[in-house]
């Protein structure tokens, strides 16, 4: 199986890519933003609890996530592998889902981390928010919030995979196709 965690800041066009990466490779998706918003939709008592946390820009609580993380994994049986776009969020979480693997008699292969600019996010986000209704894009103070939260929590899952050999930084500004080859030629190279 290949399994990719794709990484990197608010922003940095983890959805965007993955939507490109899935298609190529042929794998499932799971972005837990995309399952949080859903679950938001509908109204359940998850998403409810998760409102509160997205609003601020805040992580909600690990035990939600890899709970959820771990019923999608149970969901898809037989399967090429997967994209984790948006988890792992902390080391917690990244811990839990190296024994979810486990437990399936499989691995991370590798983690591609999107490198961009603290103002280009700023930007991206932005004008996402102006388009897509997302609450958590359209407020500066927000976005500053998580890309604070990104640094504080997030940052440090990258020294997990690093001392496993696995993490690899990727050039994340420049035109979306550009970004999708540089991808791409990493996955390649350690597939
Ligand atoms: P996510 O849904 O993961 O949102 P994100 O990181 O902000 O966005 P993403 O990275 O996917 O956006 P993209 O760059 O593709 O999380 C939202 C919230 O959910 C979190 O704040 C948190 O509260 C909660 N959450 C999610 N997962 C969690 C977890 N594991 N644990 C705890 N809490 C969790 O796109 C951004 C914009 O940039 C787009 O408009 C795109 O068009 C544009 N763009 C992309 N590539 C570009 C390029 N090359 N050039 C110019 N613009 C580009």
């Amino acid at each position: 199986m290949l399994n990719v965690v794709l990484f990197g800041p608010p922003g940095s066009g983890k959805g965007t890519q993955s939507a490109k990466l899935i298609e190529k490779y042929g794998l499932i998706h799971l972005s837990t933003g995309d399952i949080l918003r859903a679950e938001l939709a509908a109204q359940t008592e998850l998403g409810k609890e998760a409102k509160r946390y997205m609003d601020k820009g805040e992580l909600v609580p690990d035990r939600v996530v890899i709970g959820m993380i771990g019923r999608k994994l149970d969901e898809n049986g037989k399967v090429n592998g997967f994209i984790f776009d948006g988890f792992p969020r902390t080391t917690s979480q990244a811990e839990a889902l190296d024994s979810l693997l486990k437990d399936k008699n499989t691995s991370i292969t590798l983690m591609v981390a999107l490198e961009v600019p603290h103002e280009e996010l700023v930007k991206r986000l932005l004008n996402r928010g102006k388009e897509s209704g997302r609450a958590d894009d359209q407020n500066a103070e927000v976005i500053e919030n998580r890309i604070r939260v990104y640094h504080r929590e997030t940052a440090p899952v990258i020294h997990y995979y690093e001392a496993q050999h696995k993490f690899f930084p990727v050039n994340g500004v420049g035109s979306i196709d550009d970004i999708f080859q540089r991808l791409c030629e990493v996955i390649d190279k350690h597939k």
